[in-house]
């Protein structure tokens, strides 16, 4: 079952079932503690709790509706190197770091970092945006976890986690620069509920990216690449800290455009994950 946050009609925020070309519209008043998307994911059982909200939900045509980023209140998370691509890339950006890079692939601990407040995501649709002082940024294309606040995980969804790899390279102290800034990540558009483990191998992650209508990067990757378990990563982040409103927590990309490659102004990504959907976002350089 997917949920989605939603506009439509003049509808600013609305809760939905996507289904096929249709929006099922989960009616606010019949549960009246279920008002927020994120209060049905972190209800417990949110596909009991949808399902007693469907018999009442109306049905809208995909055509009306604006997708909005899956997000409430939660803090957004990022995981780093991991997957053997991210390690390479990594490494060659950055000499001095290289052995950083190399041992975190294999270390117990993963690399985790804050990577967003809830304003500094943007909805599907929606512009990511390349710094200012960055000569070479990348969109990073990476299955997310939804996380309640008991560190369960109740959903997936696709996140940008956008990247100015000039500044990350350039000194690794410098990553919170390189990572967090306005409008530099993307979630959406739709959360997957976690009702079963995805299958890994058959799940496929892809990203093309559009310059003037051309195609400027295509790449794919599938999330059996993945060096490390889902759990163990979600374990990590909860492991001493709280989160009252509940996490995303990007994975990590498998997908790194090849060095000579940075976004410009107007482009258009598109991330594609098998089972969840497509994420499309434009590039805004200003
Ligand atoms: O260590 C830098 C960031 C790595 C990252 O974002 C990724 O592997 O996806
Ligand atoms: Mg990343």
């Amino acid at each position: 079952m997917k949920l989605a946050k939603i506009q439509y009609h003049g509808i600013q925020n609305a809760v939905a079932v996507i289904e096929d070309q249709v929006a099922r519209i989960l009616p606010k008043d019949e549960v009246s503690w279920l008002v927020t998307l994120a209060d049905i994911l972190h209800s417990g059982d949110p596909s009991y709790h949808v399902g007693q909200l469907l018999a009442n939900a109306q049905s809208i045509s995909l055509e009306h509706v604006r997708f909005l980023a899956p997000i409430d209140l939660q803090e957004v998370w990022a995981a780093g190197v991991t997957y053997k691509r991210s390690q390479q890339a990594r490494m060659e950006e950055s000499e001095s770091a290289a052995s950083h890079y190399d041992k975190v692939y294999d270390a117990d601990r993963p690399e985790l970092f804050f990577k967003a407040t809830p304003q500094r995501v943007v909805h599907p649709g929606d512009a990511v945006r390349v710094r200012k002082d960055s000569q070479w940024t990348v969109p990073e294309p990476e299955l997310t976890l939804v996380l309640t606040p008991r560190m369960e995980i109740v959903g997936y969804t696709i996140g940008n986690d956008m990247s100015a790899r000039d500044i990350e390279g350039e000194n690794p102290l410098y990553l919170p620069q390189a990572k967090v800034y306005r409008q530099c990540c993307a979630l959406g558009p739709v959360i997957l509920l976690a009702n079963e483990p995805l299958p890994l191998a058959e799940t496929s992650v892809r990203m093309e990216i559009l310059r003037n209508g051309n195609q400027a990067f295509e790449g794919t990757t599938d999330l059996g690449q993945l060096h490390r378990t889902f759990p163990d990563l979600a374990d990590w982040l909860g492991r001493d800290d709280n989160f009252p409103d509940g996490a995303f927590l990007l994975t990590g990309t498998g997908i790194v455009p090849h060095d000579d490659f940075t976004l410009e102004n107007g482009d258009e990504i598109m991330i594609e994950i098998s089972g969840i959907g497509t994420l499309r976002n434009s590039v805004v350089k200003d």
